[in-house]
């Protein structure tokens, strides 16, 4: 069998080129993500292989004989013998995909096509194969479909049930309530920039504000020298209690003087890949107090790869929950699905615009799935 890799900016145009190079017999086995030291060839890589005999043949076909010039050159009679070759091989593809369909993916080689949209829509191949795994099964399982086990399943009927699974598996999780007793301490982490302080505002307003509950703000950010000014400005505009801190024990002592408030809203500095050790005396505070609910905040525009290196990064801190922001600037939910799974860490919030509050929204299933298929439709991608 003859294997091959090809690398390009998307799925399809790796496919192009390998449907190019390796024919219409050649069989799509696997498409991933390219691996990091093969990124510099292209962001995807899809592996087509040759079944022996179709490898062979191609090799040793001899040169096709000199056409005769008669009943042949009609331009009908050229095309129906066209048309049919190209049919035949489509036929060819197709049984050979059938009986290879173990070797792809995907359970079944109609679900080809959703799977690659799961990998363009960003979604970990891991992921997009169980996905695609699981509703296979659903689908297989289900008494509606047992007439017609042998027929393809029904494009309209896959998507349906690649939705079900999806809503299956997302997890969000916007309660903020207070606890009796006690205030809800909220703190938000993440990477320079990604949105935490506006964030921050935004749940103070609609989380508190709006509903009669009074809120104290603390900001960590004593880094920059602007860090905690920002804040005290924006807890002045709402009416918000505010204090700065430096330290752990100074946070521990803001949170203890404020108890009575309903919601305590704790803004931290942006650290950087290269800032993490400076994180470390933070991360270990959060980490040890249970009391405290740890937020990570990052753009929704990441790619899965880099957003699972950020959020692998704030695990120090022991989040809990995810907040995704600048929903606006991206119309793919499936590096966000894919590393809320992964984490096992419900989305709290989603934030799709600078407007305080408007542009905070509590995360929920059907807003991330409609992300994923209510964007337009990647041109039909089929291995056949
Ligand atoms: N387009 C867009 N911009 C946002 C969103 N959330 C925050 N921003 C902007 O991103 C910039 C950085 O936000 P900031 O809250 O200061 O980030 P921080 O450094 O993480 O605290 C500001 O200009 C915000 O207005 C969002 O959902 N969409
Ligand atoms: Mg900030």
């Amino acid at each position: 069998m003859k294997m091959k890799s090809f690398f390009a900016p998307t799925v399809e145009e790796a496919i192009e080129q390998a449907r190019h190079e390796m024919g219409p017999e050649a069989l799509l086995v696997n498409s991933r993500k390219a691996p990091p030291e093969a990124r510099g060839l292209g962001e995807y890589e899809v592996v087509f292989a040759l079944l022996p005999e179709e490898a062979d043949n191609k090799e040793s076909q001899p040169p096709a004989p000199p056409r005769a010039e008669s009943a042949s050159s009609n331009p009908v009679t050229l095309e129906l013998s066209g048309l049919r070759k190209q049919v035949e091989e489509m036929g060819r593809a197709l049984t050979s995909l059938r009986a290879h369909a173990s070797s792809l993916a995907v359970p079944a080689p109609e679900f080809a096509e959703i799977y690659l949209r799961l990998i363009e829509y960003d979604f970990s191949a891991e992921l997009a194969q169980e996905i695609v795994k699981q509703a296979h099964a659903r689908l297989d399982a289900d008494p509606a479909s047992w007439s017609r086990r042998k027929a393809p399943f029904e494009a309209s009927s896959i998507e349906r049930a690649v939705r079900t699974e999806l809503e299956y598996l997302v997890s969000v999780d916007a309660t903020l309530e207070t606890p009796p007793e006690k205030a809800r301490v909220v703190a938000l982490v993440g990477p320079p920039g990604c949105g935490k302080t506006t964030t921050l505002v935004k749940l103070a307003v609609s989380n508190g504000l709006a509903s009669a509950r009074r809120v104290h703000l603390i900001s960590a950010d004593t880094r920059r020298v602007s860090g905690a000014e920002q804040l005290r400005t924006y807890a002045a505009i709402i009416g918000a209690t505010f204090d700065a801190v430096d330290t752990p024990l100074g946070l521990q002592q803001s949170i203890e003087a404020h108890r009575e408030k309903g919601l305590i809203l704790v803004d931290t500095p942006g650290y950087g890949a290269v800032d993490m050790d400076e994180a470390a005396e933070w991360a270990r505070f959060f980490s040890n107090q249970p009391g405290i609910e740890v937020h990570v905040v990052a753009p929704a525009w990441m790619r899965s790869a880099d957003l699972g290196r950020v959020l692998d990064r704030f695990e120090i801190f022991s989040p809990a929950k995810l907040i995704f922001t600048r929903l606006d600037e991206t119309s793919s939910a499936g590096a966000m699905i894919s590393e809320s799974v992964r984490t096992g860490k419900p989305v709290s919030f989603l934030t799709c615009g600078q407007q305080i509050p408007e542009d905070l929204e509590p995360a929920t299933a059907g807003r991330l799935l409609e992300l994923v298929f209510e964007r337009p439709a990647v041109r039909a991608v089929s291995a056949a």
